[in-house]
């Protein structure tokens, strides 16, 4: 397999402590990953395995991939016991690990609503079915799970479900692929972990086949789940956002094992194509309802953002694997995309409880706007289609796997957080202790201990937006270098300190995003600020505000203060066209994205007008 630039650290060697993104892995750990336990138990997903080998009655529960919340639900418990060493939910796992191998087919298969529901279309009609996905989702697990604690039950029952994959559809053989990518990167990390080549040859060969009319199109047309045009010329993002994204991890995957020519270039040109013209200021994607859809370039609408929780995750997963593989835009612009997905779109997915979830992450709630099925008023604490909170927890309990990387001779810190990193075996022993409560407070403390080989260095990366941006220490002041990182020698026994810039700044949309035109948003550090109802008056309506030019006040609880009039319009839906006019003057609080809707639903926005 091919030599990868940066590598990840294992993921006990990142212990994420005390800071913001520690409390949340915490929070994961007692709130979250029981509440999926205990969904997937009253939505029917365990119902649905049962009732294949005759252990229930009920009739098969929700979508066709419903399998897949509970193999999302397995990783993450996963990866929380790789990160915390303990194995609270064995006994859950004995059991459910057990009725999927119940439910298994001697050949291999596993897929409760075609085995329960319609044995007829097993591997008949993918471009709907999710078998695949499911697979996927089932392999990930599986891989999850051994590599955190060696328990290998779940990898044998994974492994027989991709060697059926293999025998039907490997290369020379049948031609199939999924309508919803995700197996491509499974298979690239199970041929990662078993070593096993033909497992990366059979996502090779699905990479290869896509956008060769292998699936009939649906109502919404091929580019839905990218099958509109092979890989390497697809350089534009469209269709299905989470699909997309999906496939490009997996696609980059294949890149980061294999020779295989011509999709570095598309996955750059696809990467520009996502963060450059279609991603909302929250590090979210995806502008369409109707067919869960990137839109047009700069088609980016606050209150109609879709922007679905998974399809963060998916891209959360995508650009860490960019980083991975030295893509075009370079590590920091990899790793500050990836702080602002952590920080806004991912972190708003979920409520203070841990317990509820948004999957639509719209950037403007009005405060007449119903609620839909995936997009309602307020989180909720399961959906339908649920595939959003699994996958929040498996990402929360991964988060310490995106805090740092390794080169040759070097430790990257990529993420500023609270974390004790253990140094891989060639860089030495020793350990590097990063103190910080970034992002409330921008002071970050890093500290190294313990043996490190000769001349090795660390790399930390200093965000784009602070002005200060110097690594102090002992022997002076390091300079963030223009790929956005400054380097130090990694010696034990050394101090640094990183003193951010976490002034409030104004931020404003491309020209061409006509839905943000004369609008501005609040940002500090990595942070999105909003303004929701609930800090107003009840006379003062947050669609009525406009921003007034004064510079944002930061508030000792991690709030800002900002200047705004109150529109004083007639009430025509149109007039003559002059600027909006404005009376009086307010200090209004905005709060982090990531926190709005835990008090009473009501009007948010991050898109302020101007005058
Ligand atoms: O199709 C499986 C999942 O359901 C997709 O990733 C989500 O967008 C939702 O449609
Ligand atoms: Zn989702």
């Amino acid at each position: 397999m091919a030599a990868t630039r940066h590598r990840p650290l294992a993921v006990p060697a990142v212990r994420l402590r005390g800071g913001a993104l520690g409390r949340w892995q915490r929070l994961n750990a007692e709130a979250t990953i029981p509440h999926c336990i205990a969904q997937v138990e009253s939505s029917g997903v365990l119902d649905n395995f049962r009732r294949i080998v005759g252990e229930s009655d009920a009739a098969h529960r929700g979508f066709v991939f419903a399998d897949s919340d509970l193999y999302k639900t397995i990783e993450a418990i996963a990866w929380e016991t790789a990160r915390s060493g303990e194995r609270r939910h064995e006994a859950w796992l004995d059991d459910v690990i057990a009725l999927v191998a119940r439910v298994q087919e001697p050949d291999g298969y596993v897929h409760t609503w075609i085995q329960g529901v319609h044995p007829d279309k097993r591997f008949a009609e993918q471009e709907w079915t999710h078998e695949m996905y499911v697979a996927g989702h089932l392999i990930q697990a599986a891989v999850a799970l051994a590599r955190a604690s060696g328990r290998t039950d779940l990898l044998d029952i994974a492994r027989r479900f991709a060697d059926l994959l293999d025998d039907l559809f490997g290369p020379g053989r049948q031609d199939a692929i999924c309508g919803h990518p995700e197996i491509e990167t499974a298979l690239v990390e199970l041929a990662r972990f078993t070593g096993e080549e033909r497992y990366l040859a059979l996502a090779a060969k699905m990479i290869d086949l896509r956008g060769r009319g292998v699936l009939p199109a649906g109502a919404f047309g091929p580019q839905y789940f990218q099958d509109h045009v092979p890989v390497r010329e697809a350089t534009t993002a469209i269709g299905h956002a989470v699909r997309q994204l999906y496939l490009n991890a997996g696609v980059t995957d294949l890149l980061l094992e294999a020779d295989a020519p011509g999709l570095r270039a598309a996955m750059d040109a696809q990467w520009a194509s996502v963060h450059e013209r279609k991603m909302y200021l929250t590090g979210a994607f995806g502008a369409r309802h109707r067919d869960e859809a990137f839109g047009d370039d700069y088609e980016l609408p606050s209150e109609r953002a879709y922007a679905e929780t998974c399809a963060t995750v998916a891209d959360i997963h995508w650009t860490w694997r960019m980083l991975l593989a030295d893509g075009a835009a370079g590590p920091a612009r990899y790793a500050e995309t990836i702080e602002r997905e952590v920080h806004n779109a991912l972190a708003a997915a979920v409520d203070a409880s841990g317990t509820r979830f948004f999957y639509a992450n719209p950037l403007q709630q009005r405060p007449d706007r119903h609620s839909e099925e995936n997009a309602p008023r307020q989180r909720t604490s399961w959906y339908s289609c649920a595939c959003c909170p699994p996958n929040v927890a498996r990402t929360v309990a991964q988060l310490g796997a995106y805090v740092a990387s390794a080169t040759d001779g070097a430790l990257w810190i990529h993420q500023l957080a609270d974390a004790e990193i253990d140094l891989p075996a060639p860089l030495g022993s020793g350990t590097v202790r990063v103190c910080t409560e970034y992002p409330v407070d921008g002071r970050v403390d890093i500290e190294v201990a313990g043996d490190v080989a000769a001349g090795a260095v660390l790399r930390v990366r200093v965000p784009s937006w602070s002005s200060a941006s110097s690594l102090e220490a002992a022997d002076g002041a390091h300079p963030r270098e223009a790929d956005g990182y400054a380097t130090v020698p990694l010696a034990p026994g050394a101090h640094y300190r990183l003193e951010l810039d976490l002034t409030p700044r104004f931020t404003r949309a491309h020209h061409r995003v006509d839905a943000l035109r004369g609008a501005l948003a609040v940002e500090r550090g990595p942070l999105v600020y909003c303004v929701e109802q609930a800090d107003l008056p009840s006379t003062l309506a947050v669609d009525d505000l406009v921003l007034l030019p004064a510079d944002p006040v930061s508030g000792e609880d991690g709030t800002l203060r900002l200047r705004c009039a109150e529109a004083a319009e007639p009430d025509d839906l149109y007039r003559s066209g002059q600027p909006v006019a404005a009376r009086g003057e307010h200090e209004v609080t905005a709060i982090p994205f990531a926190t709005w809707g835990n008090r009473a639903p009501g009007a948010m926005r991050v898109w302020l007008p101007t005058p």
